[in-house]
């Protein structure tokens, strides 16, 4: 099955009892049973729930993976990787990544004892010479958030198989649409539900997608032992949003282009973060592991001043100034001050998450309101 099929059947079958052909809402937390243990394969919605399980089939359909495992959020799906680990193990992160994920690295999982290293994994080499014998995953995000840097999965693959070390990459931004990080190599896939694949800014979300059944194994004991579930409701809205994801990647990714040159080419812009352009960085990684470049682009006006920036978000009316991404409404946020604001400012300023950095999430309306909108704020 190819990809634009696997997103509306990928998984699927009609329902059993009435062949409803979107599998129905199981509104239930618990399972009859006719004696202790004589139950239809579910008993309570915790460890399995019919819609969720749908999701789940959904999940490992569209990454190309054997099992897919939905959480209540995204970062819940990453703290579940992260419980495969021990005190005193060692993980490497890119050092551009998402806020939330950084503070649960930090705040949370420091305290009891892991280790992380944030590096630049633009070159991927860089790696190398931080793995110890105490490494035991290499988390990348790529493009990373929000800084849009490219990282080469299958080089990092590579470094992991080498080291036995778990490659994890959040593919929040790229989607399956863009990139199946599990065929270059990785062993977690890792998605914001919340973003793309809900896609209509209605649901909070995690997904976590592997091949290996042992791998598979103990993420499912931690999904059902520490219970960070989705509920079936939310697990209907995503798998309904997955239908449409290769639609909407697509306009997705034409606007997101429209915007990326339109920016580029504006006499009160600094700089234009998107791995489309040929003078990326990255460009030509992009090109090779990615279908097309995505609807996040990234700026900083001239003179990084802040209150310009909070500025120009303040006056968009199209584009809504609010957290998160991914959803067919174009979104305009200030990471600094709100995504990045729990990485330290000298943290975030190496990176290049500056006072004027401005990150939208183009969404798929007619791209000419779009411009017209930025044109009004920008000036
Ligand atoms: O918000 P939640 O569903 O828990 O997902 C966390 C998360 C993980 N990984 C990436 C790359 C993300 O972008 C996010 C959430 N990000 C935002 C809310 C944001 O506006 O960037």
């Amino acid at each position: 099955m190819k990809f634009n099929t696997k997103t509306i059947h990928g998984g699927q079958g009609h329902d059993k009892a009435y062949g409803a052909v979107m599998p129905p809402i199981y509104q239930t937390s618990t399972y009859a049973q006719s004696t202790p243990g004589g139950h239809k394969g579910f008993e309570y919605s915790r460890t399995h729930n019919p819609t969720r399980q749908a999701l789940e089939k959904s999940f490992a359909s569209i990454e190309n993976g054997n099992y897919g495992l939905a959480f209540a959020s995204g970062l819940a799906a990453i703290d579940a990787v992260l419980k495969l680990l021990n005190p005193g193990d060692e993980v490497i992160s890119t050092n551009d990544l998402y806020g939330g994920s950084y503070r649960l690295f930090t705040k949370v999982y420091e305290k009891f004892g892991i280790k992380f290293h944030f590096i630049g994994m633009e070159n991927a080499g860089n790696i190398e010479q931080y793995i110890t014998a105490k490494t035991k995953l290499i988390w990348v995000e790529t493009p990373t958030n929000p800084m849009m840097n490219i990282i080469d999965i299958k080089a990092c693959s590579d470094i992991a198989k080498k080291h036995s070390v778990l490659l994890a990459v959040d593919n929040t931004f790229a989607t399956p649409y863009l990139q199946q990080p599990l065929d270059l190599g990785a062993d977690i896939v890792m998605h914001s539900a919340t973003k793309y694949l809900g896609g209509h800014s209605d649901v909070i979300m995690g997904a976590l997608v592997v091949n290996d059944k042992d791998l598979a194994e103990r993420l499912s004991f931690i999904q059902n032992a520490s219970g960070a579930v989705p509920g079936p409701q939310d697990s209907f809205l995503v798998l309904r949003g997955i239908k449409t994801l290769h639609v909407r990647m697509q306009r997705h990714c034409e606007n997101g282009e429209v915007i990326a040159n339109y920016l580029n080419g504006h006499p009160k812009i600094e700089k234009v973060y998107w791995p489309g352009f040929t003078s990326h960085p990255n460009h030509n990684i992009a090109k090779t592991q990615m279908k097309d470049f995505g609807g996040m682009v990234s700026f900083v006006t001239k003179g990084n001043n802040y209150d310009e920036a909070i500025k120009i978000v303040e006056k968009l009316k199209v584009f809504t100034l609010a957290e998160s991404l991914g959803g067919v409404e174009s979104l305009a946020g200030h990471p600094a001050s709100m995504t990045h604001a729990s990485i330290p400012k000298e943290e975030r300023e190496k990176t290049g998450v500056v006072d004027s950095l401005i990150r939208l999430s183009v969404g798929i309306e007619d791209v000419d309101d779009l411009i017209s909108d930025l044109k009004q704020a920008i000036g």
